[in-house]
């Protein structure tokens, strides 16, 4: 089938970092014909651009204009059209689609959520006034609901060790051998001076990797640079393409993850992590975080249940770090469970069986 995909990047590069993962796995793994239209495709480019580019000369990256038809340039019509993220079609395309003798079918990719209701409202029509039959897909963990984006599933930590992404070279000369690791990617609003201070008087040697632009956030090229024990080493990563992020994730003892991309990638990547999830007026992450919790940690004993939101909700790290080895271990069995869950194919596969 061939199918466009719409990506409006609201803030920050979610929106970008799900469609570049839908696209490369329909394109990739699925066989399928799959143009982008975006209105940022320099960040795009940025994410897509540590892939095989076999991978990427498959997918057409397009700027969100060249969407527009006019008389000279009709829209070719796909079969499927994903809205990502409720961005909404451009009048311009849409008018082209109204006058197509085969109507296409629209998708509504939502955002990704563990909250129960989700399985209610996932593939339901929403009647649109112009009569193109259009639907809402969920992201999620449930059986139930559009399943997971998982491409490309990594390789189990050790196994992926050697080959360094040559943009993450330099960092990682600088790594301490024997240092636990943890990888920070997180919103602005994280206590992050006060978790560090605290992490650093625990005496463990722990080499802090910092995503780009989180050492400004920290201010520590600023007027009053935070202080920290030698035993802590913060080091900031470049802004990497998406493949080396999560080579990253999947090299760290913890990594601390935001929006809702990198947040699957750390649970593939069988590590502890903490979700600093999107921070929402009218605080509906709170209650997201705690229906992922629920899942997260249903079989988890009540120690680690414990220590686990504890650390997801910004305790500082000596009220549970001396459980980070159970909590290894519960995140491998977690990434194996996903795994087997999705066995299916996940998200990209159980779209294309909802749209057939
Ligand atoms: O960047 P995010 O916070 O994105 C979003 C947006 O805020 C969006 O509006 C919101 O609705 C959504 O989250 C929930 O976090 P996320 O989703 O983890 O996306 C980050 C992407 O950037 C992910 O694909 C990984 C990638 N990335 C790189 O490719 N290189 C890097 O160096 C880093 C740090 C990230």
């Amino acid at each position: 089938m061939r199918w466009d995909i719409f990506c409006q990047i609201v803030d920050n590069y979610g929106d970008a970092g799900v469609c570049w993962r839908l696209a490369r796995s329909l394109s990739s793994i699925h066989g399928q014909e799959v143009r982008i239209f975006c209105d940022d495709l320099p960040t795009l480019n940025l994410l897509a651009s540590g892939v095989d580019p076999s991978i990427k000369q498959k997918i057409d990256m397009q700027p969100w204009e060249a969407s527009h038809a006019n008389a000279r340039h009709p829209v070719q019509i796909p079969d499927v059209v994903i809205e990502a993220f409720g961005c909404e079609l451009p009048e311009r395309y849409l008018a082209g689609l109204f006058i197509a003798p085969v109507k296409p079918i629209i998708i509504n990719l939502e955002y990704l959520s563990a909250e129960p209701w989700v399985i209610d409202f996932h593939g339901k029509a929403s009647p649109q006034s112009h009569g193109i039959p259009k639907y809402f897909f969920f992201p999620g963990f449930q059986d139930e609901v559009g399943g997971l984006l998982l491409d490309p599933i990594p390789a189990e930590g050790h196994l992926v060790a050697k080959n360094i992404p040559d943009d993450l070279k330099a960092t990682w000369s600088k790594l301490r051998p024997g240092a636990k690791r943890i990888s920070i990617f997180c919103y602005p609003g994280a206590p992050l001076k006060k978790w560090l201070a605290d992490l650093g008087r625990l005496g463990e040697d722990v080499d802090v990797l910092l995503a780009h632009g989180h050492a400004e956030q920290l201010s520590l090229y600023g007027e009053n640079p935070i202080s920290l024990p030698n035993n802590l080493q913060l080091l900031s990563m470049p802004f990497v393409s998406q493949d080396e992020y999560d080579w990253a994730l999947s090299q760290c003892d913890i990594n601390i993850v935001r929006g809702e991309d990198s947040f699957v990638r750390a649970q593939l990547a069988g590590k502890p992590f903490i979700w600093h999830i999107y921070p929402q007026e009218d605080r509906a992450h709170e209650v997201k975080l705690a229906a992922f919790l629920d899942l997260y940690l249903g079989e988890a004993n009540q120690e680690l249940r414990l220590a686990t939101i504890a650390a997801m909700t910004w305790a500082m790290p000596s009220e549970w770090f001396r459980d980070l080895n159970r909590w290894n271990a519960h995140a491998k069995h977690w990434r194996t469970h996903l795994l087997e869950k999705q066995a299916d194919g996940g998200l990209p596969a159980r779209l294309i069986r909802f749209v057939a």
